[in-house]
């Protein structure tokens, strides 16, 4: 009988789960390993990134449970977010309705792929237990002072009515939209993360080599640390009478370069601006080109060619007194430094481009033999010239000096930035966790009781994707102030649900008997975190990635969890192409996952992922290789089944003949590629060659008994990628009902080779180790590639062996 993939892959699925195989002991003296692919959003089917995802963990997985390890693996559902808005919309369906409806429909899809997921451990983040938790770490973090309010200018979407965070603006649009993004002014939640700005720097480093270097450069210049000198430049007389100030600060990196500074600019937000506005001071055509910039998002200015205006003011050069313009100008960010730059044309690229579009003064103050004429100088070294008693100076040693001098005159003090922003977290979206604060008249905005949570969203809802539905809703929003107990108004905005998957790993770890009762339980999470390996996109790689870092060292310091890090181990997955494209709805160009689930079964379209490529590349899709992916299964099953009934007798090595030493070498080292795949080079492409390799040596060496030890072997190799055929074939062979490590045995590693020279007309030309294993034919191959460049336009004439001695080639 051929090999049937549906039969098969649905008897093991529910003997797999009547066993309750994949259960996590709660043992918490066993090693343990947590495997976790991050877990999906459910928009409805899941698709071949899915499956690439969930096949590398559920490799790890397996193996790391054969190896004996109490192994948690679990998954769940990232299931509140705009989506189920929008699907409110366009199909009038209620969006919890829309939701577990694809939850549902996607966790049979996952089963029927064989994921050895936990049952038992399944979430979804909009379940009210989920928000309930979520709800308590959030007060907790806002008495902490980790959640603050504020107005402030915002990422507004037009069409999605809704704030966006900075990591959710593209090139000026939204990231799911594609609608241009403008600035509005709101009052919002925010995350305090720069306050772990440092920590989220330093600890980069303790990541080194287990996660994706990539990952560590971007989260590196994300968080974007620059240590430099704040000091502050006075007006002159007619410029404080006309803007109402004294004197503004800047920030600059390259206190060195003070001589060398011809103008500043301001943002259009800056205080002296503003005043300048408000008094009409400038003329209409200036006016009106700074409202506009100030109406552009900060991505969409960086994008617009440098532009800016003077204001008609000076400042006064804090060591030489000089008159210098003050100008405002587009490519100063408002909230960054002090929202002031000291522009120095001669060795900054971008004050020197401003320079020559505005006809600005260009000072050189750093002397280099690599300097070119007719462009910024911008490298950090060289020597300072016209910079009065710093001249002859090196310039980093300069830079140090005058920062001390600033400091001594009481002019300025040394200061670190970072880019990174606090994380504003208020969505004006119903399908979202609802914060959980409440505004009252007397007591200002107060935080529910941590009794009443959790604070869940009305079923009763209108969706028209105008304005935020909570708000709308007629009664939702009445409530008591938890303080005082007199009429108060509940807070609409629901968070970004970033919020949810920074914690998720978190709580699989937590014991889930007690998920009821508590966050986050002591025992079991100090068990199992951090996790051993996270498997997911690259396009994680700033936002999630950061997120989840920053909430776990929070909750460490709020008394929740203990490690410092989250994911001890990170790989990024490559994306899966067709046709050269990433393969997506927008391109067409999608192979359904349960169309080669139909048609192969489950264990193809694993085996295919796994050896299309490693993990970390990207996997171009092919039908061919597919459907070699199946045959490859096919003739497995019909070798295999030709043995049934057969007993392993033992073997003695010493007894075999070449091919069956050879072959029982290849076997043997599959096993060993197979412990170094999974736990070092993740390469499962190459655990698979080395099985087909291993396969092949069998077929050539004819021995049914050493077959059967081959079979034994192999199909405990390839469990982790084809685990239903190798359940089925090895319980009818061996009546294996689970699988153990293999035991290496040493004698076949013997080394069993000799060396021999190659000349060519008798001149020796190499010295070659030859594996004992090979024929005359492919010894006499080997010694040919080994002088090819010797043979290269001659004619070979003969080929003589001298057993394990020599060969000789005669060349005219
Ligand atoms: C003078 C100077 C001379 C600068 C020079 C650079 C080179 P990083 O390293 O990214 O932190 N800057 C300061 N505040 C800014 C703002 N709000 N918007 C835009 N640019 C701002 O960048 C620090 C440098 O960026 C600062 O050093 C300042 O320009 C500019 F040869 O000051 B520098
Ligand atoms: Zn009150």
């Amino acid at each position: 009988m051929g090999y049937k993939a549906k039969d098969i892959e649905k008897k093991w699925q529910e003997i797999w789960l009547k066993n309750k195989a994949f259960e996590p002991s709660k043992d918490y003296t066993k090693p343990k390993k947590y495997i976790l692919s991050m877990f999906p959003y459910p928009s409805g089917r899941i698709h071949m990134g899915h499956v690439r995802n969930y096949t590398i963990g559920d490799a790890l997985a397996r193996h790391y449970r054969k190896m004996g390890y109490n192994v948690l693996h679990p998954i769940g559902f990232d299931s509140f977010g705009m989506p189920a808005e929008n699907a409110a919309i366009t199909h009038k369906i209620h969006p919890k309705i829309w939701t577990y409806d694809n939850i549902d429909y996607m966790k049979k899809e996952l089963f029927s792929l064989g994921f050895s997921f936990s049952r038992k451990k399944i979430l979804a983040t909009s379940d009210p237990i989920y928000t309930k938790f979520e709800q308590e770490i959030f007060i907790k973090m806002l008495e902490k002072g980790l959640v603050y309010t504020k107005e402030a200018l915002v990422n507004w979407c037009e069409t999605d009515q809704t704030v966006l965070a900075n990591e959710q603006v593209e090139d000026g649009k939204c990231w799911r939209c594609g609608h241009e993004v403008i600035q509005k002014k709101m009052p919002g939640y925010y995350v305090k993360i720069t306050a772990y700005a440092e920590e989220l720097l330093k600890d980069l480093k303790k990541l080194e080599n287990k996660w994706p270097n990539q990952v560590l450069i971007m989260q590196e210049n994300w968080i974007g640390k620059s240590l430099g000198l704040e000091l502050a430049f006075e007006l002159d007389e007619e410029a404080k009478k006309q803007s109402f100030v004294d004197k503004f600060e800047v920030f600059t990196t390259r206190a060195d370069t003070i001589y060398g500074v011809s103008y500043v600019a301001l943002a259009p937000e800056h205080e002296i601006v503003a005043n300048l506005l408000k008094n009409n001071a400038l003329d209409e055509k200036t006016t009106q080109a700074i409202k506009t910039i100030q109406n552009q998002s900060p991505k969409q200015r960086q994008m617009n060619d440098k532009e800016g205006y003077f204001l008609g003011i000076y400042a006064l050069h804090p060591l030489t007194k000089e008159k210098i313009p003050i100008w405002v100008a587009n490519f100063v960010l408002a909230d960054y430094g002090s929202g002031a730059v000291m522009a120095v044309p001669a060795h900054d690229e971008r004050d020197y481009d401003f320079a020559l579009k505005y006809g600005l003064e260009i000072k050189k103050v750093i002397s280099s033999k690599d300097a070119k004429e007719n462009e910024a100088y911008t490298q950090k070294n060289g020597i300072l010239i016209n910079s009065d008693i710093f001249n002859n100076l090196e310039c980093n040693e300069a830079r140090a000096k005058i920062i001390a001098h600033f400091e001594k005159l009481g002019l300025g003090k040394s200061v670190i930035n970072y880019k990174l922003r606090d994380w504003g977290v208020s969505r004006q979206r119903y399908w979202g966790c609802p914060i959980p604060m409440v505004h009252c008249k007397d007591c200002g905005i107060v935080s529910e009781k941590i009794e009443n949570l959790p604070i869940t969203l009305p079923e009763d809802i209108v969706i028209t994707g105008e304005g935020n539905p909570l708000e709308k809703h007629p009664t939702w929003k009445l409530c008591k102030c938890p303080k005082c107990g007199k009429d108060a108004l509940r807070e609409t905005d629901t968070l970004d649900t970033f919020f949810e998957s920074s914690w998720y790993y978190a709580r699989f770890a937590s014991d889930e008997d007690t998920w009821q009762e508590v966050a986050l339980d002591k025992q079991s999470t100090e068990y199992w975190l951090g996790v051993d390996q996270y498997i997911g996109g690259i396009e994680h790689a700033i936002l999630h990635l950061l997120y989840a870092r920053f909430f776990q060292k929070a909750l460490r310091d709020l008394g929740y969890l203990k490690n410092d890090e989250p994911f001890d181990q990170l790989l990024t997955q490559g994306m899966v192409l067709k046709d050269g494209r990433k393969m997506s709805k927008s391109w067409g160009n999608v192979v359904e996952p349960d169309f080669i689930i139909n048609l192969y079964g489950a264990d193809t379209a694993r085996l295919f992922t796994l050896f299309a490529a490693p993990p970390a590349k990207e996997l171009d899709w092919n039908d061919d290789a597919l459907e070699g992916a199946y045959r490859f299964l096919c003739r497995l099953w019909d070798r295999a089944l030709k043995l049934e009934g057969k007993k392993l007798e033992s073997i003695v090595q010493e007894k075999l003949n070449k091919e069956e030493k050879y072959a029982r070498l290849k076997v043997f080292e599959a096993a060993k590629k197979g412990e170094e795949v999974f736990e070092k080079s993740f390469a499962l492409n190459t655990l698979i060659a080395a099985c087909m390799e291993a396969l092949n040596a069998l077929n050539a060496a004819k021995n049914e008994n050493l077959e059967l030890e081959g079979f034994y072997i192999i199909l405990n190799l390839l469990e982790p990628i084809v685990p239903h055929i190798a359940y089925e074939l090895s319980n009818r062979l061996f009546g294996c009902e689970n699988f153990q490590k293999i035991k290496l045995i040493d004698e076949v590693f013997i080394k069993d080779s000799f060396s021999i020279g190659v000349s060519i007309n008798g001149k020796k030309r190499a010295e070659l180790e030859i594996n004992a294993h090979l024929s005359q034919d492919e010894i006499i191959n080997e010694a040919k590639q080994s002088v090819k460049k010797w043979l290269e336009g001659k004619e070979l004439l003969k080929e003589i062996y001298v057993e394990k001695k020599l060969v000789n080639l005669v060349v005219k």
